[in-house]
């Protein structure tokens, strides 16, 4: 199957003028061997491409709309804010309730800055941990990716993954000597590192819930682990909520886990669906940000006006409609029919889903890091994939990216692609 003629002339005239035709590489579809289809217009559950074909969205522009497409109390409040200025790049009372929000809820967080992408969020951790604790060397873990920053895009996940690319072009050995990458879930691995370079390490960073290969849940005990190490050598934990943090819970997978990290990287949902990050943590460590202390972080358009009522809209709905009841209801009806459908067929699986995140993988044995990960049949998901596209359901166009579901399905919408899915493996 492929995409309609419209979309498909777009993408050559969007090839000719953008590298790969995206501004994201895994947009581009190739981990399913196709071109995207370009979309027109998303209203709720659903998108709709150039062609004029419907799609039920599973992906939800990767994670912030958790209200769903261009929902109707955040598309006002846009509006309202946009008449009174667009930007003003001086201090706004939107970025004060915004900082207020963040830490009321989310555990750890006593003090807030406001970044414009998920990226800018975790480099700036990596950044403040180095400045705080005057060290160079970051943990990370294999197939977790924490956007394009230089020193984390070592072994790192998404598209780094999926183009097989894990160590992008570009950047110095020397930068990513600084990062020793690690499996994840590997206690013994963990502990050696701190018994070799304890001294030199300035912070571990990790993906609450690793959501860039699949979706990966640590196993009993791991996070105390990093927790213990951290702080017995003087280093720093660094919490990558992006995709987690406002989705699973009010404080993300630190009050789900009954945890907390020095900082946390925050993203995606916060914003509303606007160009939105921040980081925030220990109230000592963040005060070692300019303009109060020496490490510098900044950013023209950071706690946009728009952006701040986008995400505080979108938050405050959340809370007002008991959201995260309601996602994880739908999750589970999501994550159970799928997991029936499966094992009635005999398909070997593992579908890993918390609330309204899930990740499927063909094979069957617990996933604990990107080496179970990369041991299933690719082709497997990719015949699924445009089986479910045809039929107008989107999932993630790479068995690395996790799928989201948002507020505005309905039972009835998760019905629809449980039948669809039905349909699909009852052929194979
Ligand atoms: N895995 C990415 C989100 N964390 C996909 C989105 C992108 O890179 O454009």
């Amino acid at each position: 199957m492929s995409v309609g003629p419209l979309s498909k002339k777009m993408f050559s005239r969007a090839q000719a003028l953008i590298p790969g035709g995206v501004n994201s590489p895994v947009r581009a579809f190739k981990n399913v061997d196709g071109d995207p289809f370009f979309v027109r217009r998303a209203k709720g559950s659903r998108i709709e491409d150039v062609d004029g074909k419907h799609y039920l969205d599973y992906v939800g522009s990767w994670g912030p709309n958790i209200l769903g497409h261009a929902p109707i109390p955040v598309t006002n409040a846009i509006h309202e804010a946009a008449k009174d200025g667009i930007s003003y790049g001086i201090p706004n009372v939107g970025e004060v309730e915004m900082a207020q929000k963040i830490i009321d809820w989310v555990p750890s967080v006593e003090k807030v800055r406001m970044t414009n992408s998920g990226t800018e969020a975790t480099m700036s951790c990596v950044r403040l941990a180095r400045g705080f604790t005057g060290r160079d060397k970051i943990i990370k873990f294999e197939g977790h990716y924490h956007g394009h920053v230089d020193s984390l895009l070592v072994a790192a996940g998404s598209g780094a993954l999926t183009f097989g690319e894990p160590d992008s072009a570009g950047i110095p050995q020397s930068f990513a000597a600084e990062t020793l990458t690690l499996p994840y879930n590997d206690a013994e691995k963990l502990e050696e590192a701190f018994a070799k370079y304890g001294e030199q390490i300035a912070a571990i960073i990790t993906e609450s819930y690793p959501a860039n290969a699949g979706l990966i849940f640590p196993k009993k005990g791991f996070l105390q682990l990093m927790r213990d190490l951290t702080e017995k050598h003087g280093a720093l934990l660094i919490f990558d909520e992006v995709m987690t943090g406002f989705r699973l819970a009010k404080g993300g997978v630190q009050e789900l886990e009954g945890f907390t990290a020095d900082l946390v990287a925050m993203g995606k949902v916060i914003g509303g669906g606007l160009p939105v990050g921040a980081f925030g943590g220990r109230a000592d460590i963040m005060e070692y940000l300019a303009p109060n202390g020496p490490v510098y972080q900044a950013g023209t358009l950071s706690g946009n006006p728009l952006a701040m009522v986008a995400g505080l809209t979108q938050l405050r709905e959340l809370e007002e409609q008991n959201g995260y009841a309601q996602l994880t209801n739908l999750g589970t009806r999501f994550g159970d029919g799928l997991r029936k459908i499966l094992s009635d067929k005999g398909i070997p699986h593992r579908l890993n889903q918390v609330g309204s995140m899930f990740c499927l993988y063909f094979l069957d044995e617990e996933i604990v890091n990107v080496s179970s990960v990369t041991k299933q049949d690719f082709s497997i998901f990719k015949k699924l994939f445009w089986a479910c596209l045809e039929e107008g359901i989107y999932l993630a166009p790479s068995p690395y990216e996790t799928g989201f579901i948002s507020m505005a399905h309905t039972a009835d919408d998760i019905d629809e692609t449980l039948t669809v899915i039905q349909d699909v493996v009852a052929k194979w």
